[in-house]
């Protein structure tokens, strides 16, 4: 198969989730005409009084935030999910169904810097980050069935506040997403008697076709099935079921990789680039090794822009009503961020 012949209008699988999604590389055809206007001067101070996040503040609860100097975590003071879920005492039926929901929501905070981000941080501080993802995963994986740890970086991703951090949710149910891509994944394994993202990985390592970035651990594409203009999918090359399995050589290069694919996520539209990045491993919670082998570890990266650092795709009309869409293929997408420079545009002379 050679996706150069899919310049017609088609409809692409989403393996791992089981969606369709519609591409249309006609529309492309035409030269790239997108405006690429730079934003304002980043002129963020290293410490803001003001900032819920920053070493030493008050947050909107009371507490006051340590002199942290590395990472911090702290539960939400928010949080969308309660340690003390319990009966609802809902008598529902086949249409009106609700179920009970326990968890515990936490905060990270990368970088006491208030003006970082992700690729400007060093290799050893964005491994820093890595192990607390570990560690926060280990930790909240003793209790819960699953630990959602995801980062919203950008107001248009409604990030409310610009100091580098993220957020983890952990809950005693399988949220929708990780139901399909469990349910997806088991099908393949029992159907191949292999890992689907291996097999995966192996296709696109052949192909060359939508990787953007790789090292001797891991593997960022655009996938195959990408929705969102310059999604990503970033895989280790060894069978990992979770994100504390990952060995020190590893997590070194997977700091590398990701800064490495952040620096070209800004530099496509020279401004700090917006997205929800997460990552899915096995469920937690007790569920035993040998019932999740089907599971390869990951994260996704879902960036809303399109054009511009101010034209973003939107999800309406016929993705609401219908399905996904889009115009430039993951292949195009690919080759665009392939031919960013690797170098941070802050940094360039
Ligand atoms: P986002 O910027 O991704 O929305 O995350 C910030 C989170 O920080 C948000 O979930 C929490 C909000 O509930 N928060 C606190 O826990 N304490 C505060 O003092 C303000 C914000
Ligand atoms: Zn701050």
């Amino acid at each position: 198969m050679n996706t150069h012949d899919l310049n017609q209008p088609h409809r692409r699988y989403n393996a791992l989730t089981g969606d369709w999604i519609l591409v249309s590389p006609h529309r492309t055809q035409r030269p790239w005409q997108g405006q690429q206007e730079k934003q304002g001067g980043d002129d963020r101070p290293t410490y803001d009084p003001s900032c819920y996040l920053c070493p030493g503040n008050e947050r909107a609860g009371g507490e006051r935030n340590p002199d942290y100097t590395e990472t911090f975590v702290f539960t939400n003071d928010y949080a969308a999910v309660l340690p003390q879920g319990g009966d609802l005492g809902f008598a529902g039926n086949d249409l009106l169904r609700a179920d009970g929901v326990r968890g515990t929501c936490r905060v990270i905070c990368f970088s006491p810097q208030h003006n970082l981000t992700l690729p400007e941080m060093s290799l050893d501080a964005i491994r820093g980050v890595i192990n607390l993802w570990a560690r926060e995963t280990a930790d909240l994986g003793k209790t819960h069935r699953w630990v959602q740890v995801f980062e919203n970086k950008g107001p248009v991703m409604g990030c409310s506040n610009p100091h580098p951090h993220g957020q983890i949710w952990a809950t005693d149910s399988l949220p929708n997403e990780p139901a399909k891509e469990d349910a997806q994944q088991r099908a393949y394994y029992e159907k191949h008697g292999s890992v689907l993202l291996l097999d995966y990985l192996n296709l696109e390592c052949q192909q060359q076709e939508r990787i953007v970035e790789e090292n001797d651990h891991w593997l960022a594409v655009v996938p195959f099935w990408a929705v969102w203009p310059f999604e990503t999918l970033l895989l280790p090359r060894r069978h990992v079921l979770r994100m504390p399995d990952l060995q020190d050589q590893e997590r070194a290069g997977l700091a590398e990789i990701l800064k490495k694919l952040l620096i070209r996520y800004d530099n496509l539209f020279e401004c700090s680039f917006p997205y929800s990045m997460g990552w899915h491993g096995a469920p937690m919670g007790g569920a035993a090794d040998a019932d999740v082998q089907h599971w390869q570890l990951h994260a996704h990266a879902f960036p809303p822009l399109l054009r511009s650092a101010t034209v973003k795709k939107f999800m309406v009309g016929y993705e609401m009503l219908a399905e996904a869409q889009r115009d430039l293929t993951a292949e195009q997408a690919a080759d665009r961020l392939r031919q960013v420079a690797d170098i941070h545009y802050k940094q360039q002379a």
